[in-house]
């Protein structure tokens, strides 16, 4: 059964990798590559969240700001 763990540690890594990049897939609507305040306003919970995501407080979050969530 000990072998079975890294598998789930890395299906996890993987998902939460996935998971990133959809989000901006999803949001990205004007295809930039970085989320604007509006495109984050059709996910609520990113929408709370964007003022502390947005670290060098552009005014979008980029694919290396999502990262460090
Ligand atoms: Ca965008
Ligand atoms: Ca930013």
């Amino acid at each position: 059964m000990k072998k079975l763990i890294p598998l789930v540690v890395l299906t996890f890594a993987s998902m939460a990798l996935i998971a990133e990049e959809d989000l901006i897939a999803k949001l990205d609507s004007d295809n930039d590559g970085r989320i604007s305040i509006e495109e984050a306003a059709q996910d609520a919970s990113l929408a709370a969240m964007f003022a502390e995501l947005d670290t060098n407080k552009d005014g979008y979050l980029s694919p290396s700001e999502l990262e460090n969530q």
